[in-house]
């Protein structure tokens, strides 16, 4: 420091800016020796080039490593299954066509003329025991306005009709596979040995098993075969509500919503799609969807009457995007966050649902209107996954 000090001194012709302003620490050699200092600079700089350069061309390749081990896996699943029915186009680099929001030039009007799936819960059976049969089948499914898909479903479609069992019943399960491959069935409210229950069933062949629904929440279930990606993709999924032992508060209405995703082969129409697993391990749909249809409940909204309290039963059951459950205009009164129904968070904006999870959620509107129901992921609402709650009596309709 002595040739700063120094220096400071001698320019005692401006000593109030050199104290009220005191430059920040500095080295001796940086005021003394202009050419070292450009020196020492140059080569640091030099070296922060090496350095990047270096970092850029590792980067280069670690992306290119990555697309490398995705193709991989890609054509070690498209040659290790036969799945009819799907473009198993693994192995395929640079963009996959995107057919998002692509649809029929009179889409409107199928958007209204199409049957909605019924988001009502339905009751739950009565007794101690809860007999559930579920058959699946090859199908060609609407997904969307014109957009037909060709899917690998439980029968009544994708999602499956909501099962609805209360807290301590015996689930007596039948699985029935009329499909063209082995399928099986993955329940997430049971407790119970995979590897027995969830087994694969052949063409043409039956399983039971039987679990005591222990655990209230909304829980989902789906195909558990292998590649389990590509089973949920088709549409192998559903929703089971089991409902608490201890009744909940009381409400008006209760909505079942099933959160998916759907990664398209070609447009869907006139012919319809398969799946194009490339863009599922990518998880680049090209349409998210709440109850398997996008919009739907924007076409068909679901209501409630001011003041009413309604309640949401929300699975998504992806297969790889969560969920971000919002309902614009409101604030969740209750919150069964990871559907835990043993407490609840008041006054939530926004909350999460995990693909393979699942949430509950009370909603008071005193005010009439039309109230978006959304992942406040937005890419997803682009995509589909958007109704609408109508409160009282109003006309017209909103996208969000
Ligand atoms: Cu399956």
């Amino acid at each position: 420091m002595p040739a700063t000090r120094e220096r400071l001194q001698s320019n005692s012709a401006k000593p109030a800016v050199t104290y009220s302003a005191p430059p920040p620490p500095r080295s001796p050699r940086r005021q003394s020796d202009n050419s070292g200092y450009w020196a020492a600079f140059s080569l640091l700089l030099g070296m922060l080039v090496v350095v990047l350069g270096t970092v850029a061309i590792w980067m280069g390749f670690s992306a290119h490593d990555a697309r490398k081990d995705a193709n991989k896996a890609a054509s070690a699943v498209a040659s290790g299954n036969s799945m009819p029915g799907m473009d198993m186009s693994g192995g395929v680099t640079g963009d996959l066509p995107s057919y998002a929001g692509q649809a029929p030039a009179n889409a409107d009007v199928l958007a209204k003329k199409h049957v909605a799936m019924n988001a009502v819960l339905p009751p739950a059976p009565a007794g101690p025991v809860a007999r559930v049969h579920l058959v699946l089948v090859d199908k060609t499914l609407q997904i969307a306005p014109g957009v037909k898909y060709r899917a690998w479903a439980f029968s009544g479609g994708a999602p499956a009709p909501f099962i609805h069992v209360r807290q301590g019943q015996k689930v007596e399960l039948t699985l029935t596979n009329k499909g063209a491959i082995p399928h099986s069935v993955d329940f997430h409210a049971a407790r119970i040995a995979p590897n027995v229950a969830f087994k694969d069933v052949p063409p043409g062949g039956s399983i039971h098993y039987s679990f005591v629904a222990g655990d209230p929440g909304a829980f989902m279930f789906h195909c558990g075969t292998k590649p389990v990606l590509a089973h949920i993709a088709n549409g192998m999924y559903g929703a089971i509500i089991v409902e608490p032992r201890v009744p909940l508060p009381h409400v008006d209405k209760n909505y079942v919503l099933v959160a998916s995703e759907w990664y398209l082969s070609s447009p869907g129409f006139p012919q319809p799609a398969g799946l194009d697993m490339a863009k599922a391990q990518r998880q680049e749909p090209d349409w998210v969807t709440w109850n398997g249809y996008a919009g739907q409940y924007v076409a068909h909204p679901l209501t409630a009457d001011p003041g009413q309290t309604v309640r949401f039963w929300v699975v998504d059951a992806g297969p790889s995007f969560d969920t971000d459950f919002h309902i614009v205009g409101t604030i969740l009164n209750r919150a069964w966050l990871n559907a835990d129904m043993t407490q609840f968070q008041r006054n939530v904006q926004t909350a999460l649902v995990p693909a393979g999870g699942g949430g509950v959620f009370d909603v008071k509107i005193d005010q009439p209107g039309l109230y978006p129901i959304v992942s406040h992921s937005f890419a997803s609402v682009d995509l589909g996954q958007v109704g609408l709650l109508k409160v009282g009596d109003v006309k017209g309709t909103m996208s969000h």
